[in-house]
């Protein structure tokens, strides 16, 4: 079987970005094919691999691939035994983890899209919620340097959806799609600024 990985994702795409910030923290190897999302039809890759949701990130390992980024990154965790593992040991540690990952999926997302798909009132209504959302995590973060505490994990390589709402709440959609994925934050929540520029994610594409 060969090793070879693959990932199909659109750049903008933060559930994909969590796979690539993964890979890239563990220091694997992989190659990248870009779904354009700005087309109705999904790709015959796309299709074939994730027929269930024939969505992206897809992680193709060896030919097998492997659907939803949540599970791509534990996948992640138990193929490659090297680098940081990011999903901690201790259990409790690993729930809260994955606590906040499911939030971030349900709630910050949906806050996401809202505030992206409304206008007028209503966008601005969508925007404080997001910025509400948004609060919760930097509760979540306190002063550590991490999500996972000292070290960078599962829940911080979880934030490619966030870096996409940093954007959103700091430069609007236009500005953030004008930027062509290189990321990188100027203002904004002092917290999650300084959580973005240790864990370095704001500097990758
Ligand atoms: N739960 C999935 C969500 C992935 C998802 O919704 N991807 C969207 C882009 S944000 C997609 O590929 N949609 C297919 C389409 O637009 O045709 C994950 O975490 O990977």
């Amino acid at each position: 079987m060969s090793s070879e990985v693959l990932v199909v994702d659109f750049w903008a795409n933060g559930f994909g970005m969590r796979v690539r910030i993964a890979l890239e923290e563990k220091g694997i190897e992989y190659k990248y094919m870009e779904e354009d999302l700005r087309t109705p039809e999904r790709s015959s890759l796309v299709q074939e691999m994730n027929p269930v949701y024939k969505s992206v990130p897809v992680l193709i390992h060896g030919g097998r691939p492997i659907c939803d980024s949540l599970v791509i990154l534990q996948y992640i965790d138990e193929a490659w035994k090297v680098g940081p593992t990011l999903l901690p040991q201790d259990p409790h540690q690993r729930a809260h983890a994955r606590f906040w990952s499911d939030l971030i999926n349900k709630k910050v997302f949906s806050s996401q899209t809202k505030f992206l798909k409304s206008k007028g009132e209503d966008k601005e209504a969508a925007k404080q919620e997001l910025i509400e959302d948004l609060k919760l995590l930097e509760a979540a973060l306190g002063d550590e340097p991490y999500f996972g505490g000292e070290y960078f994990g599962f829940l911080d390589s979880g934030q490619g959806v966030l870096i996409v709402d940093l954007y959103v709440v700091l430069f609007g959609p236009v500005v953030s799609v004008g930027l062509k994925g290189r990321f990188r934050l100027e203002r904004g929540s002092k917290t999650l600024e300084r959580w973005s520029s240790i864990s370095g994610l704001l500097k990758r594409g």
